[in-house]
């Protein structure tokens, strides 16, 4: 399958997350992209270099004063002579206004921060642009030849909502994606997202459009990060009610419970006429992933690339979490091996 994957991913390399009170070595780290590379020259994919999008496609689903914080929150946050990366330590939470934008940078990264596990850092705003270039790159092609394609994204996406970032995502790759498929003509597009966490950021920015429609499968909320969003009954408002789904499951539930769920909502995505799917696809439903909780061992990441071929639509898949174990590489392989055995040859 043809791979598209920008060396500007590698430009972050960030130090710490705070993780369980601790500062560590992150979790979603560049290494993370020479597992999967690997595996996917052995399968004799061809990698490709995207090219710029630049900044439109980006503001077409974030906000422009977000956008101008991840450019400019380094070097302020240097300039304010602090050692450490960029942390979060206080928010605009419940009982505070979240209506005014403070001028500090220290004011302004709790603003537009939903967690304190993700730290920015030099590059970091670099590798976001060439996360989103190669999600951009794949769905450019599967637009333009029906055929499927991958995104290698680092950082990975799904968490990032209009205004906010967390959970090791930056720009909403899947979210920027299906934007541009709209506005080169696509009526509704699906982004079914795998990962083991719920994808908070693409719930939100589509939530009152019925123009995506958003279906996730994750580890339940009340027990797993993100916490505050994935619940069952968020079923999208407005123009968008029922094109939102989520699918939350207890820690340690089966393959053969979670394929059911996936039945679902590839059942709801037929329903709904989608004419373009955009996987997020992350590995952390691996039984090995260091902080996740299911229980996919690597041959059943191949059962479920041949499930989605079977859906019959044009499909990009874009990188999202799955954490630096050796079968990452695997396990995305995996999944696009049996999209392809399963696909009809005249697509
Ligand atoms: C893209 C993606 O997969 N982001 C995940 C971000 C999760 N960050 C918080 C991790 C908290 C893990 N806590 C579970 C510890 C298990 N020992
Ligand atoms: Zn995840």
């Amino acid at each position: 399958m043809l791979t598209f994957f920008s060396e500007d991913s590698r430009l972050r390399r960030a130090r710490t997350e705070l993780h369980d009170g601790a500062l560590v070595s992150p979790f979603e780290c560049p290494e993370r992209i020479d597992l999967v590379l690997r595996h996917i020259r052995q399968a004799g994919f061809e990698v490709r270099t995207p090219e710029a999008y630049g900044l439109g496609p980006v503001h077409a689903v974030h906000d422009a004063d977000y956008v101008s914080f991840l450019e400019t929150c380094w070097p302020s946050w240097q300039a304010a002579g602090h050692e450490g990366e960029a942390i979060p330590n206080i928010w605009p939470a419940r009982s505070m206004r979240s209506d005014h934008v403070p001028r500090s940078v220290s004011g302004k990264l709790g603003y537009y921060a939903l967690g304190a596990d993700t730290s920015l850092c030099e590059g970091t705003f670099s590798a976001a642009m060439g996360s989103k270039d190669a999600a951009l790159g794949a769905v450019a092609h599967t637009l333009h030849t029906q055929a499927p394609s991958f995104a290698l994204c680092r950082p990975p996406g799904h968490h990032a909502a209009s205004d906010q970032f967390g959970g090791y995502c930056f720009f909403n790759n899947a979210a920027i994606a299906a934007q541009y498929a709209l506005d080169a003509g696509k009526r509704r597009v699906a982004v079914l997202d795998v990962d083991f966490h719920h994808g908070n950021g693409t719930q939100e920015i589509f939530y009152t459009r019925n123009d995506v429609l958003f279906a996730s499968l994750h580890g339940d909320p009340e027990v797993t990060f993100p916490y505050y969003l994935g619940y069952a009954d968020e079923t999208g408002a407005g123009e968008g009610q029922g094109y939102n789904l989520n699918f939350p499951l207890p820690p340690g539930t089966s393959v053969a419970a979670w394929m059911q769920a996936l039945e679902q909502a590839l059942a709801a995505i037929q329903a709904q006429e989608c004419e373009l799917l955009i996987v997020s696809l992350g590995v952390d439903i691996f039984e090995d992933d260091p902080i996740s909780a299911f229980t996919f061992k690597s041959a059943d990441f191949i059962a479920l690339g041949e499930r989605l071929a079977q859906a019959g639509l044009p499909t990009t898949f874009l990188m999202e979490g799955g954490y630096a174990v050796e079968e990452i590489g695997v396990n995305v392989v995996n999944v696009l091996q049996g999209f392809e055995r399963e696909s009809p040859q005249d697509r």
